[in-house]
């Protein structure tokens, strides 16, 4: 008989907080959607701390603390803008809502002193960085492996990108975002007659046909692991309407024949205050129902999805028991703050055991990736401690390899099982 290794022996109820928190800390991370850009973007990848503090969580929070007219915040500088930012939300209140305290986690983790609070040293200390140095010095703090960005084939300045590409650093892979073409058809079907497809406003076999050439032209150029797409409430499935049509005869069948996931970002109520620009975004409850329906019209697609309100997580869990071909993910936008993703775990453990992903960052800007793990690592020590712990208590037996087999697969194995799945 071979002689058991450290990580075989059973552990003890007293080792696992430690236990947890060490595979936590050592286990690389797949970010499964960012909005981040790998340095070959050039000005895409934003970073430092001016774009840190101008992050649209933060304008939100700020401009509740002013009077002053919206356009005088946005003819402000960037650094303005982040001058008046600090100013109001760290030094004149404490900074303790989620985005504040991620600035903070940021610049310490980074080996800032925050007890300075001197916004000039921060800005000093990032203007010395390298931009390749310092994404990887991002990239081990945050122990990442891989980030997904979102690519948009709309967006004038990726598109130049992609239509004379430079080398990608690897860890970075792409995802396709097509929010653009689903939601505002009429709005832009003329830029796709300027790029050489045959559509019409009104969608035609031929101009459907055309629309999957389109799909099916960006995913061969752009390579994403999945196609994406993000929802208002109201989104219903099967629905008579553009999004309907171009998303179930233009978009399902290109995704189905390359066998990459759509990802379904459900419930964002777009620009409910368009003076806040980016911070405008809202949120509404959504029915499961035409996941649903999606699911089981089509059992071959291949389905992720995140929902961004709190009340639809436990019908998302219910849900997501129903379809092997669908995949939960995240807390979303509102979701990522820590008593929310413990109630949304801890539920999606019950449900789902280990079969679903934890968490994403929706980093807009590099160093977030640092705050929203860590801050969610902290989150998961206590809830995966909580889980472990009571099947211990009927006599389970657990080792260390055992969480770290678990644990690899919430941080990335889960994904790179579905992608490669067929079914
Ligand atoms: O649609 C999305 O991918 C959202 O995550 C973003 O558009 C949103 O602005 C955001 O940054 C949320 O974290
Ligand atoms: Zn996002």
């Amino acid at each position: 008989m071979t002689e058991k290794i450290a990580t075989d022996i059973p552990l003890s109820r007293e080792q696992l907080p430690q236990i947890i928190d060490k595979i936590l800390h050592e286990t690389p991370i797949t970010d499964i959607h960012t909005h981040l850009f790998a340095p070959s973007f050039g000005n895409l990848l934003l970073w430092g701390i001016d774009e840190l503090l101008t992050y649209h969580y933060l304008v939100a929070e700020f401009i509740r603390t002013t009077e002053m007219p919206y356009s005088n915040f946005w003819n402000m500088s960037k650094k303005e803008q982040a001058n008046a930012i600090w100013q109001a939300l760290f030094i004149e209140r404490s900074p303790i809502s989620e985005a504040c305290r991620g600035v903070l986690t940021v610049l310490n983790r980074l080996g800032l002193d925050t007890t300075e609070r001197d916004l000039n040293a921060y800005r000093d200390w990032f203007s010395q960085q390298s931009v390749v140095e310092h994404v990887n010095r991002v990239f081990t703090v945050a122990n990442l492996k891989i980030v997904v960005m979102t690519n948009d084939p709309f967006d004038p300045q990726e598109r130049d990108f992609w239509l004379s590409p430079t080398e990608i650093d690897p860890r970075f892979i792409t995802s396709l975002r097509l929010d653009t073409l689903i939601l505002r058809w009429v709005e832009v079907y003329t830029m796709l007659q300027t790029w050489g497809y045959t559509v019409d406003k009104d969608l035609t076999e031929e101009t459907l046909s055309e629309i999957r050439r389109f799909v099916s032209d960006w995913i061969q150029k752009v390579k994403p692991v999945y196609v994406a797409v993000s929802l208002p409430p109201q989104f219903d499935f099967p629905e008579h309407s553009l999004r309907g049509i171009i998303l179930e005869q233009a978009v399902l069948p290109v995704t189905k024949f390359f066998n990459i996931p759509l990802a379904l970002m459900i419930g964002v109520n777009r620009n409910v205050n368009p003076e806040l620009k980016l911070a405008g975004d809202s949120v509404g409850t959504a029915s499961l129902r035409p996941i649903e329906n999606l699911c089981e019209k089509y059992p071959q697609n291949k389905f992720m999805f995140t929902m961004l309100s709190r009340e639809n997580i436990h019908s998302a869990c219910v849900t997501a028991r129903k379809f092997r071909n669908l995949l939960p993910f995240g807390c979303w936008w509102f979701l990522n703050n820590p008593s929310l993703i413990e109630e949304i775990t801890t539920m999606r453990i019950e449900l789902l055991g280990t079969t679903f992903i934890p968490q994403h960052s929706d980093a807009r800007v590099l160093e977030q990736v640092i705050y929203k793990w860590e801050h969610t690592r902290e989150v998961l020590t206590k809830v995966f401690l909580e889980q472990y712990l009571k099947i211990l208590a009927t006599g389970w037996k657990l080792t260390e390899m055992e969480i770290k087999r678990d644990i690899f697969n919430y941080f990335g194995g889960n994904f790179w099982k579905f992608l490669e799945s067929k079914f």
